[in-house]
């Protein structure tokens, strides 16, 4: 992966519009439709910045899905229309997408963000994340994280065939939702002396991040602002993100 961006200052009449977890995937075209509908709406608003935060794919195992995955390109028309508006797109990768490279993230206009990756926003600094660096009582799924962004792990498995690489990934999804479902729910959620540890700086006002699937503003044991990131589902339905601004954080609901 060419280089990543660790911090982005915004301008005070910059905004960025921020999501994560739309878990997309092939099998769910009208979860691609609530997405990039909801997305187009809000684009009307003129961000300066998109932001995606991880897992942006239920499944990414090398960037020559791309070419045969219409969730991909309904997505990528998405951020085409952006780019087009102006907008600059920031794409950190998740659990789920963490084989996204420069290939697929040039053909969604975007620039790599570094996990984590700090916001300035007026007076405020914003630290990004997906989130799951912070689950750190999941002993298991951090040893498991480890060996996946191995260099050595992802060579050997970008060398198999696309095919294989799809079949393994699946399974591997499988396994990763009967394991969560044995666990308490404390282990799957942040530690909070994860989320202390990164908001410990009194230069840092607060945390966003995705991944956990518990939505909502937190506050941590330092008393700054945690946001959770929603992730987004066409049943429920549910969705939605947030708006970094001069003034704050602002909570864009699915409706809105
Ligand atoms: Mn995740």
């Amino acid at each position: 992966m060419s280089s990543l961006v660790h911090r982005l200052a915004l301008t005070d009449h910059q905004t960025a519009l921020v999501l994560s977890d739309m878990h997309l995937s092939d099998e769910d075209p009208a979860l691609l439709a609530l997405v990039t509908q909801w997305v187009d709406h809000q684009l009307q608003r003129q961000p300066s910045w998109l932001i995606m935060l991880g897992d942006l794919f239920d499944a990414w195992v090398g960037d020559d899905q791309a070419s045969q995955s219409p969730a991909f390109t309904a997505l990528a028309s998405c951020c085409e229309r952006a780019h087009k508006m102006g907008v600059a797109i920031g794409v950190m990768v998740g659990n789920r997408d963490f084989l996204l490279r420069d290939e697929a993230l040039a053909r969604l206009h975007a620039q790599g963000l570094g996990d984590p990756c700090e916001v300035h926003a007026g007076k405020s600094n914003w630290v990004l994340m997906h989130g799951d660096t912070l689950c750190t009582s999941d002993r298991a799924y951090q040893d498991f994280r480890e060996m996946v962004r191995s260099s050595k792990w992802q060579e050997d498995f970008l060398a198999k065939p696309l095919s294989e690489r799809l079949a393994i990934a699946k399974g591997l999804r499988e396994r990763s939702e009967h394991e969560t479902m044995g666990k308490p729910m404390a282990i799957t959620d942040v530690s909070q002396e994860a989320v202390n540890k990164t908001l410990a700086s009194p230069d840092i006002n607060g945390l966003i991040h995705g991944h956990t699937h518990r939505p909502g503003l937190y506050q941590s044991d330092n008393k700054k602002p945690r946001w959770v990131l929603p992730d987004w589902c066409p049943h429920s339905p549910r969705g939605g993100g947030l708006w970094i601004h001069a003034e704050g954080v602002e909570s864009l609901a699915l409706s809105s």
